[in-house]
């Protein structure tokens, strides 16, 4: 692969497989399965399909809040997607989520023929609408919330796919594209925080979907948990992003929901999958390690 000064884009991209970024091994330019594998499917009606990361945890939390709040209804298996492996590729979650990503979600209520979702802001809205939670109802404060929930989705691929990307993955560091999405994420992270100084939540007084998007990504961030990017991006300035980040850890809904289907960190708050509730207290990667 050619230094960043002297490429010249040849008539005709090409695939070039070994290009040595942290995710050559799963990337490809073509979309659809690569092996046949049916996903499991467990005793409740939502079955989730996902990983630990920003966009899994925000499926998960949303979950377990609904659970907090006495919908019955919200109990789900989480099942682990180990996207590093390519398990995103079978055939099974391709017909789950023809994008191959997580979060996917297949909602089983109405029988065998499941409604599928996908896209975690999708999946968020279907669920607050399914149990009548954590989005407002009124128009104005809908809209509000609406909003932010669409900000998110189109301001995280420049933090994770933009910033993350060229600052901690890239096989080398390239100015230009390091120096781009650092401004621009600076520039997210000064819209949250004038917002967060008008507003106790993203979308008014009440905790909704908007938090639940945004905190995996911009209070990780702003906690120094991304990227290694913290000192560099300066994030001890966001002062009132970090007071509405730490409010959100605290939720217990929030400290399971993380836990969930999440591989890295501490054996403790490790929950590969969930099927019950119960399954924080005897389930976790130290107990099962201890057992084992
Ligand atoms: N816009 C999507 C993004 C999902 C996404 O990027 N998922 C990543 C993990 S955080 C993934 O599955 N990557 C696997 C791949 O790109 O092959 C959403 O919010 O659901």
């Amino acid at each position: 692969m050619s230094n960043t000064t002297d490429y010249v884009p040849p008539k005709i991209w090409t695939w070039n497989k070994a290009n040595g970024g942290r995710f050559a091994n799963i990337n490809r330019p073509v979309a659809g399965a690569t092996h046949e594998q049916a996903l499991p499917r467990g005793k409740h009606p939502l079955q989730l399909y996902s990983l630990g990361t920003p966009n899994g945890v925000k499926v998960t939390v949303m979950l377990e809040e609904l659970l907090a709040q006495g919908h019955s209804g919200a109990e789900y298996d989480a099942w682990l997607i180990r996207i590093n492996e390519g398990q995103q590729f079978g055939s099974g979650f391709v017909a789950a989520n023809p994008n191959s990503k997580i979060p996917a979600l297949l909602d089983y209520s109405n029988g065998d023929s499941p409604v599928r979702v996908f896209e975690s802001g999708a999946i968020l809205l279907y669920l607050a609408e399914k149990f009548g939670s954590l989005v407002p109802t009124d128009p104005a404060l809908r809209a509000e919330c609406m909003s932010w929930l669409f900000w998110q989705m189109g301001s995280a691929p420049y933090l994770g796919g933009g910033f993350g990307h060229f600052y901690a993955y890239a096989p080398f560091k390239i100015e230009y594209a390091i120096d781009r999405f650092a401004m621009e994420v600076k520039r997210e992270l000064d819209v949250l925080n004038r917002r967060l100084a008008e507003s106790r939540f993203i979308a008014g007084d009440d905790y909704t979907i908007a938090d639940i998007a945004i905190w995996p990504w911009y209070g990780g961030m702003v906690k120094g948990q991304m990227y290694e990017g913290g000192e560099f991006l300066q994030v001890q300035e966001y002062t009132h992003v970090i007071r509405w980040a730490d409010e959100i850890a605290k939720r217990p809904a929030v400290r399971r929901g993380r836990m969930v289907n999440r591989v890295m960190g501490p054996l403790e708050s490790q929950l590969h999958e969930r099927h019950d509730a119960g399954d924080f207290d005897t389930q976790t990667q130290d107990k099962l390690q201890a057992k084992a």
